[in-house]
């Protein structure tokens, strides 16, 4: 069993990222072989700035180590390093049809926000995802609920490829958590967390206690004054329940029960407790690591060397089904 996923290096990772995706590869890395990559050749799709670009990638691999990813179980790399990603991207796009690309959920949201951006490559988007994915046959795919529909269509691109030119391809597995799969904004709970959003509606790994502190006790409550899990009546408290319930380890009925009769004011204080405790250990550790540079450079050297050597052979399988070898 393979597994792959990644995170665009497009600003400081957030809580979503660590329950929607991270959490769960730390688990798997000690169960399966796990390639996880920094995808940065996705975060130039949207609006970014150039000479920030290589601290992003930097910071990611220090995110990602910070919060546990073991490079002696792990293969983790940087995509624009391992340049058979673009080749398969290129070849992949030949049997995708646009209307596939056009339906995306992703591409519409990301086309609207962008009005000034809406590019070729934030429409190919799912194709280089899909090339990620099925360049290292991959069976399981960690990722947040929006990213499944991507990973759907990985699956059919594989699938189209196999029946057209001979089989190649693994057809990969979503794999997403139980609860955590879609963490919202603590500013507009209708709306998912992310990193380019409203800093306030989100809760960096590494944000100070203080920080913290000041997010959730700003976060949007709803009408009444009972904690209790609804997401459909209650979507803030329901939200921050999820957060509390991952974090802590606790059911959300353990978490109604704690908390009956008493006011957001104690919820939110207990929660931002329990949050800026959680996330102590993360924050050690990326101080750390800031020292140490170098070591993270060879990580990401070793790491491109050993995703190199799957990647040479699956772009070579494909191309002599394609007839280009
Ligand atoms: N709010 C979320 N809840 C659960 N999972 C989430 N993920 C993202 N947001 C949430 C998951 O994190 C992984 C990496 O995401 P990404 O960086 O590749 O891109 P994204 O989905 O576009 O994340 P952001 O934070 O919203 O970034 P920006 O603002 O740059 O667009 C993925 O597995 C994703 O599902």
């Amino acid at each position: 069993m393979r597994v792959f996923s990644g995170i665009r290096p497009t600003g400081e990772l957030h809580i979503g990222n660590y329950l929607g995706a991270i959490k769960q590869w730390i688990e798997l890395q000690e169960k399966t072989e796990c390639v996880f990559c920094i995808v940065d050749l996705h975060a130039v799709t949207t609006p970014y700035e150039p000479e920030n670009l290589q601290a992003n990638i930097k910071d990611v691999a220090i995110a990602y180590l910070a919060a546990g990813l073991n490079p002696e179980k792990c293969i983790f790399f940087v995509q624009s390093e391992v340049k058979e990603h673009t080749e398969l991207t290129w070849l992949l796009g030949t049997i995708t049809p646009l209307g596939d690309l056009q339906r995306m959920t992703q591409f519409k949201e990301k086309s609207k926000k962008h009005k000034e951006y809406v590019n070729a490559g934030l429409l190919n988007y799912p194709i280089l995802m899909a090339a990620d994915i099925l360049l290292y046959k991959t069976d399981l795919v960690p990722v947040g609920k929006d990213q499944e529909q991507h990973v759907e269509l990985a699956r059919t691109i594989a699938r189209k490829f196999n029946k057209t030119f001979g089989e190649v391809f693994k057809e990969p597995k979503v794999v997403l958590p139980k609860i955590g799969a879609k963490i919202m904004s603590l500013q507009k709970p209708a709306k998912k967390m992310s990193k380019t959003d409203d800093p306030r509606g989100c809760i960096g790994l590494f944000d100070e206690p203080e920080e913290i502190e000041k997010k959730i006790l700003a976060a949007v409550t709803d009408t009444g004054r009972a904690i209790r899990y609804n997401p459909k009546l209650k979507p803030g408290i329901s939200n921050l329940l999820t957060i509390y319930s991952l974090f802590s380890g606790k059911g959300i009925k353990e978490l109604e029960r704690k908390f009956k009769g008493k006011g957001y004011a104690d919820f939110k204080k207990s929660l931002a407790e329990l949050l800026i405790n959680s996330l102590e250990p993360f924050r050690r550790k990326r101080k750390e690591l800031l020292q140490r540079e170098v070591y993270v450079k060879e990580i990401l050297a070793k790491g491109q060397k050993r995703a190199q050597i799957i990647a040479q052979s699956t772009l070579q399988d494909v191309k002599k089904k394609m007839g280009l070898t």
